[in-house]
């Protein structure tokens, strides 16, 4: 698919467009443990405000994360995992019309979420879950297919692949198959190889170059770089010092064709994606 096409992707009952327009999705962690912004948003008050603050960054859609998947990150249950995201999603949903997201790879949360008011589906198992198809296919939110190799317990143990960039595009082809046997329509679907998800640095570059073979799937793709490890090892950088890494593998990423990026730095990555854009456009 070429650059500058647009794709409709429906979340719940919306038409997102696309392209040619980068999408911006902030990320939201209420989380103890997150990688880069743990324990920042753990108080709902606090992370309502930054959900209200990624939306006046100019992010569309706020992606908000109960559960870590750094790696080596120990899983939790599901009703804690409602406990940090729910009340949130509901004082959100009342005071924005910006997409909202919910990160789990648990069908039980993600239908609480949705009937909160989430319009998106983030699944970084895409579909480990049996019952999570049906979440999509019965409400009809958008639902993020994410490949990973192993679980965030193991997954950089070593990670092979034959060819990581063909690997992961069938990976994430025979998915789409599954979800559309599950009764998910095709539109509702958004791709994302995982950058960091069982990847050493080379094959998170190989996935970056190969952009164009995952947006050939004819789907929204959607790439997470945002100061994930690789960028701290290549550039031996802490999470802290990773905007300007961040910021290039955003702008890498769209020039070869994503239309959505999941981002800790919204303001700053949504001036380098308008800029993009518009020098692009
Ligand atoms: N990365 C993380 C979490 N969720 N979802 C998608 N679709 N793509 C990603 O690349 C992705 C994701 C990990 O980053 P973060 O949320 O900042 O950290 P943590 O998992 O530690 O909360």
């Amino acid at each position: 698919m070429s650059v500058g096409t647009h794709i409709i992707w429906n979340c719940r009952g919306r038409a997102v467009v696309c392209g040619p327009r980068t999408l911006i999705m902030g990320i939201l962690n209420v989380t103890p443990d997150s990688f880069s912004d743990g324990g920042e948003f753990v108080d709902p008050e606090k992370a309502v405000a930054r959900g209200l603050e990624i939306v006046a960054e100019g992010a569309d859609i706020i992606d908000v994360g109960g559960e870590s998947t750094r790696p080596g990150a120990a899983p939790v249950s599901p009703l804690e995992e409602m406990e940090r995201t729910i009340p949130v999603i509901e004082k959100l949903r009342a005071q924005t019309d910006a997409l909202i997201s919910i990160d789990t790879q648990k069908a039980e949360v993600a239908r609480v979420a949705v009937a909160a008011g989430a319009d998106i589906v983030n699944d970084v198992s895409a579909l480990a879950d049996p019952d999570m198809a049906a979440v999509a296919s019965e409400t009809g939110a958008g639902l993020v297919l994410m490949h990973m190799q192993g679980t965030p317990e193991t997954m950089q143990n070593d990670p092979r692949y034959d060819d990581v960039v063909s690997n992961v595009r069938n990976f994430l082809e025979e998915r789409m198959a599954f979800a559309a046997e599950q009764g998910v329509l095709p539109k509702q679907i958004a791709l994302d190889p995982g950058i960091g998800f069982g990847k050493t640095d080379e094959h998170n570059l190989a996935l970056l170059r190969g952009i164009p073979e995952l947006t050939a799937l004819g789907r929204p793709v959607l790439i997470g770089a945002s100061r994930k490890s690789f960028i701290g090892r290549l550039l031996e950088r802490i999470p802290e010092e990773r905007l300007a890494g961040s910021l290039a593998a955003a702008v890498f990423a769209k020039l070869r064709g994503v239309q959505l990026l999941r981002v800790h730095d919204v303001k700053e990555s949504c001036d380098a994606a308008k800029l993009v854009d518009m020098m692009r456009n």
